[in-house]
C-alpha cells in the first residue's frame, strides 16, 4: 500500500506537557507504518469546554500505511501508553492525538470521523496546522487550511515557539 498523507493534532495539559508532546511524536513516528513528516510550533491555548489550565496544542504531517481504523488505534494507544484517562467529555488530558486529515478521504463511522467534523471552528487546530499544511485543501469545504484559519479569531491562541527534537 503507497502511503496516505495524514494531519494529527496534539494537545496535553497535564503534567510536563512540552515534554509529553515531543515525546508524543518520536512515538508517532514509528516506521514503516507511520513515517513523521513535518511538526509546528507549539501553541499555548485557552481549552474549548470545561474550566481547566491551558492547554498546549500542535499539529503533525505524517506518511502512514495503516488504514484510517489502523491509524485511530494506535493515537488511541499511545494516549494510552501517556497515562490519558478519560473523566470527563473535553475535560484535561496528558495527551490527546487526534486524527484531523487522513489523505482526502472523507469517513463517518460511529467511533472515526474525518475530516475532524470540528476542525473547521478550531483556531487551536488550524493556527498550528496552517504552520505546517496551510494549502491542504478540506475534502468538505473545498477550502485551505490557510482560508479556514483566516475566517478564525487567532485570540487566544499564543505561539510558544518550536518543539525541540
Ligand atoms: N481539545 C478539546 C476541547 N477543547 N481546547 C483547546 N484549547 N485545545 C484543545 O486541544 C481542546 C480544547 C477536545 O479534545
Ligand atoms: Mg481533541
Ligand atoms: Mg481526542
Amino acid at each position: 500500500m503507497t502511503a496516505v498523507p495524514c494531519a494529527i493534532a496534539l494537545g496535553s495539559n497535564l503534567g510536563d506537557s512540552q515534554q509529553i508532546l515531543r515525546a508524543a511524536l518520536v512515538a508517532l513516528h514509528d516506521p514503516p507504518n507511520v513515517e513523521l513528516v513535518s511538526q509546528s510550533s507549539v501553541y499555548q491555548t485557552v481549552p474549548i469546554g470545561p474550566a481547566q489550565p491551558d492547554i498546549l496544542n500542535a499539529c503533525a504531517l505524517i506518511n502512514t500505511t495503516l488504514s484510517p481504523q489502523h491509524l485511530l488505534s494506535r493515537l488511541l494507544q499511545i494516549e494510552q501508553n501517556f497515562g490519558r484517562v478519560r473523566r470527563q467529555r473535553w475535560g484535561p488530558r496528558t495527551l490527546d492525538l487526534d486524527l484531523i486529515f487522513y489523505g482526502q478521504v472523507c469517513l463517518n463511522e460511529p467511533n472515526l470521523h474525518v475530516p475532524h467534523p470540528r476542525l473547521r471552528e478550531r483556531a487551536f487546530v488550524l493556527v498550528p496546522l496552517a504552520d505546517i499544511a496551510p494549502d491542504w485543501l478540506d475534502p468538505v469545504s473545498g477550502q485551505s487550511v490557510k482560508r479556514l484559519c483566516d475566517a478564525l479569531d487567532p485570540a487566544g491562541v499564543k505561539r510558544l515557539g518550536t518543539i525541540l527534537r
